[in-house]
């Protein structure tokens, strides 16, 4: 079989053929769905090229030009694509095709999830249902007819508006969807099944009814009335922030239990992972809710930001994800716990994408070349293109950013552009210079920003001086400077911000553009303690040579949440590489736990921020920081803190225990939420020392009327090793059973348990029957938690290797897109100790070997690889 071939944003080249009306009727069937496709097809340009359509794992039935069906001499067949040479400029073509949405267990394409049909297009799906041109900038006005048995499929859905219903023969029926808003393949969307459906309306603010329908399995009505409550906040938040509103007169979502993603924004049908739509207090966690609310705005968002103004090619996706990321973002903060949202946003850079910047598959937002489409909805095209958009908010404040907008959307509405349009748009609105801000479209790679300052007691001067350096990631050995703008704060000795000047800083911000930089500040009274990238307003890795007085004194007085949380932060770092470096048990500094102790007990600071200061950086984050790691020194080194800070703020954890724990029922709202965060927190570090009270508070906790403190109580005794834990894990089980989203926690919290057996457990979970390969959110929870599990993947055995490859052989050939989610821990093999290096690429090598090796996988076991002769 020939390798599958890589492919080049810089040979993009407009289609040859444009398709202006689609009409599709879909005969429903387990194994043989019959696909009528009518295409009106128009040559574009003098010149006279083949058609090429795209198609994969389709039956052709037959195939008509004009009314007169082709034989088989006058098109060719050839992997993926159908030829026919010599078309008229403008022509119908009918095609039949037959496919077996049952036996579909990649879930793109037409599948069954459980006993419904639904669809996954984007990126390249549509192609899986029937042959056409299946690229972003082929956009086509759909006429969608459903059929299928009425028992069993009462809802015939697809995008746009119903438009005909009615019976066949056999207790059939069918209904005919129309959209008349022109739009790429990957938008398209069916789905036929037996829902309860919970109905409500928006009116939009030029004054339109959209009727609002929530499409959930059987009996789950109830668990859906906050998805739809998100749903109409987003609608709103749109109109006031962004000025947009919907455009069609129905808005439909229907939660699946299968399904390889979080959601899907096909127009006016979003497609859902049933774990992004139910949500009760019961079932679901504080932090479900909230993904529940920023995943229905996510999805809502793109109707203006990815539907109505689509990407080009593929490798524009950041212009509709890091855009959407960022306004989804946006719309958390503003609904409530803004400094939260935020501080979480950072853990996920810091954690998950400064990880991939240093991995083989590192990527500039915007790819160059990609061999799997799939592959490139990462941290990096997602978040840090959000990061990217956040930059330009920082420099063009949000009025200018919204003139931007505005005008980006006056441009480009109905049209499929790139990110270079909407950099253009951004810069013609603010008349403004956005030349090199643009690297940040084509350097890949995580800049460290190393800042050193000076002060000059009888000048009355301060300089900080700052340097940028960007590693070289594959393909790209030299980097540019980027423009970074490094939102700063001065504090003076009292803890009040100083105001500075200097031409430089506008609104707070210095804007670094040069290799090296130094920025000259006058009349300055006092040596002041500089808070760098406040809000982390930069997706860079800072260096400033700070004291740990100074860190104190920032994390005291800090008026940015985020500076005070990574003051707390990056001592914690500091503390475990000591100890690694020095090979000794780790220490934590008197004045540390005063200050620690002072910020715990402030009752002006919210709970929240509170719990986040005590939440250690993970194994996972520290051993990033390092170039080559010693992963048993970093998992040590990070129990041993744990156990430290258990011990020495022993009686504050107590107390705010106490104080926080839930009394009274549950309610969802940022202070009880704030509480619940404290109070948990705690207890996962009460928990390492048992007592006959503490065990008591611990059932009792476990007893909860709400997910989010029962589920504290479990992963506390899990994690902490108590002897409780057998217990509450069967306990747990028992009552969950018939709940698969609740068993998904129960599987991750015994999944990230951080110890080398962990291994074992989860091995032996695989046979549990809460769970199943076929189903992705099951393999993420157990599979993909554990491969984040520093201490279990990397056992010095390398069992933990040899079983996770074992697991991705199996998934390469049933579902390769979750397959390739869960090699990416294995990637950067080349920062392990020599022993670990061997077994993993021994590993590597083996997977390579696999026969009907997916591109997924493909990609990135051939770039891992290649490290090897850098
Ligand atoms: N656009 C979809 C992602 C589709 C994934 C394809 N493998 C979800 C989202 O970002 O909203
Ligand atoms: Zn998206």
């Amino acid at each position: 079989m020939a390798l599958p071939q890589a492919k080049y944003r810089k040979d993009y080249q407009p289609p040859a053929f444009t398709i202006s009306h689609v009409s599709l009727d879909v005969d429903l069937d387990d194994h043989a769905t019959r696909v009528e496709s009518e295409l009106r097809i128009q040559r574009q340009g003098q010149h006279n090229p083949p058609l090429e359509l795209d198609g994969e794992g389709l039956t052709l039935l037959s195939i008509a030009l004009d009314g007169r069906t082709l034989a088989s001499d006058e098109y060719q067949l050839e992997g993926g694509t159908l030829r026919i040479a010599d078309v008229p400029e403008q022509f119908t073509l009918q095609i039949v095709t037959q496919i077996d949405p049952a036996n579909n267990s990649a879930l793109e394409g037409l599948y069954k999830s459980g006993g419904a049909y639904c669809t996954q297009c984007e990126a390249e799906g549509f192609r899986r249902i029937t042959y056409y041109l299946d690229r972003p900038d082929v956009l086509a006005v759909f006429t969608t007819t459903v059929r299928a048995p009425k028992q069993g499929f009462p809802h015939l859905l697809s995008n746009g508006n119903p438009q005909q219903r009615g019976d066949l023969d056999g207790n059939r029926h069918f209904v005919t969807w129309h959209d008349p808003h022109p739009k790429p393949a990957y938008l398209f969307a069916l789905v036929a099944g037996d829902f309860d459906v919970l109905e409500d309306s928006f009116q939009t603010s030029e004054g339109r009814d959209v009727a609002l329908q929530l499409f959930v399995d059987k009996g789950n009505l109830s668990r859906a009335e906050f998805a739809m409550q998100a749903l109409k906040d987003s609608m709103r938040w749109d109109e006031t922030r962004f000025g947009l509103s919907y455009d069609l007169d129905i808005y439909m979502i229907v939660a699946v239990d299968f399904f390889n993603m979080g959601a899907m924004e096909n127009k006016g049908l979003n497609i859902f992972n049933a774990k992004y739509v139910l949500a009760d207090a019961r079932t679901a966690t504080d932090q479900d809710f909230l993904a529940v609310e920023s995943v229905i705005g996510h999805e809502y968002f793109h109707n203006w930001t990815g539907n109505r103004i689509t990407c080009r090619d593929w490798f524009q996706l950041s212009l509709k994800e890091g855009l959407t990321v960022f306004r989804d973002q946006e719309f958390s903060g503003d609904m409530s716990m803004r400094a939260v949202h935020r501080i979480n946003d950072v853990r996920i850079m810091r954690t998950h994408q400064f990880a991939e910047d240093a991995s083989p598959m590192a990527h500039p937002i915007r790819p160059d070349k990609v061999i799997e489409m799939n592959n490139f909805y990462t941290v990096t095209v997602y978040n840090k293109g959000a990061e990217v958009i956040r930059m330009l908010h920082t420099l063009l404040g949000e009025e200018g950013f919204q003139r931007g907008m505005r005008l980006y959307v006056e441009r480009h509405d109905g049209q499929a552009v790139t990110c270079e349009d909407f950099v253009a748009a951004m810069e013609a609105a603010n008349d403004t210079d956005l030349s090199q801000f643009r690297r940040w479209y084509e350097q890949a790679g995580t800049p460290r920003v190393t800042v050193s300052d000076s002060y000059d007691v009888e000048r009355q001067e301060y300089r900080l001086h700052c340097q940028q350096h960007t590693p070289k990631t594959p393909g790209q050995a030299v980097k540019k400077p980027f423009v970074i703008p490094m939102r700063s704060f001065f504090y003076d000795a009292q803890g009040e911000v100083m105001t500075l000047h200097s031409d430089s800083l506008q609104n707070d911000v210095l804007q670094i553009t040069q290799n090296e930089q130094e920025f000259v500040f006058s009349g300055v009274s006092e040596r002041p303690i500089p808070a760098l990238f406040v809000g982390f307003s930069a997706p860079v890795r800072i260096d400033y040579p700070y004291t740990e007085t100074q860190r104190l004194h920032l994390l005291a007085h800090s008026s940015d949440a985020f500076i005070a949380w990574d003051s707390a932060q990056q001592l914690y770092v500091k503390v475990i590489q000591e100890a690694i470096s020095q090979q000794r048990p780790v220490q934590i500094s008197d004045a540390f736990i005063s200050a620690l102790t002072t910020q715990l007990q402030d009752h002006e600071t919210d709970p929240a921020l509170r719990a986040l200061l005590l939440q250690l950086p993970s194994a996972e984050a520290v051993a990033g920081e390092y170039e080559q790691v010693d992963i048993d020194a970093v998992a040590q080194a990070c129990e041993q803190l744990k156990q430290l800070l258990a011990s020495r703020l022993a009686q504050v954890l107590t107390l705010l225990w106490q104080a926080n724990k839930s009394n009274g029922a549950y309610q969802f709202n940022a202070q009880h939420i704030a509480q619940r965060m404290l109070a948990n927190t705690c207890l996962n570090y009460l928990a390492l020392t048992p007592n006959a009270e503490l065990d008591a508070d611990l059932m009792a906790h476990f007893g909860a009327d709400n997910l989010t403190d029962q589920l504290a109580a479990l992963q506390a005794a899990v994690h902490c090793q108590h002897p409780l834990a057998d217990t509450l894990i069967e306990q747990f089980s028992q009552q969950w059973q018939a709940q698969p989203l609740v068993m998904d926690k129960w599987l991750a919290v015994q999944a990230s348990a951080p110890s080398a057996d962990t291994l074992d457990r989860v091995q032996a979970l695989t046979q549990h029957p809460a769970f199943n390969y076929a189903n992705p959110n099951r393999v993420y929870s157990l599979i993909a938690t554990f491969t984040h599990n520093l201490a279990a993947l990397h056992r010095s055995d390398g069992a933990g290797y040899r079983w996770l490859a074992d697991v991705i052989q199996q998934l390469n050939q049933s579902n390769p897109q979750v397959a390739s989610r869960l090699l990416s821990s294995l990637l950067q093999w080349k920062r392990l100790d020599i022993d670990r290096q061997v077994l993993v690429k021994a590993q590597l090598e083996r997977l390579r070997q696999t026969p009907k090796l997916a591109a997924d996988l493909f990609e990135k076991v051939e770039s891992s690889l290649a490290v090897e002769n850098d």
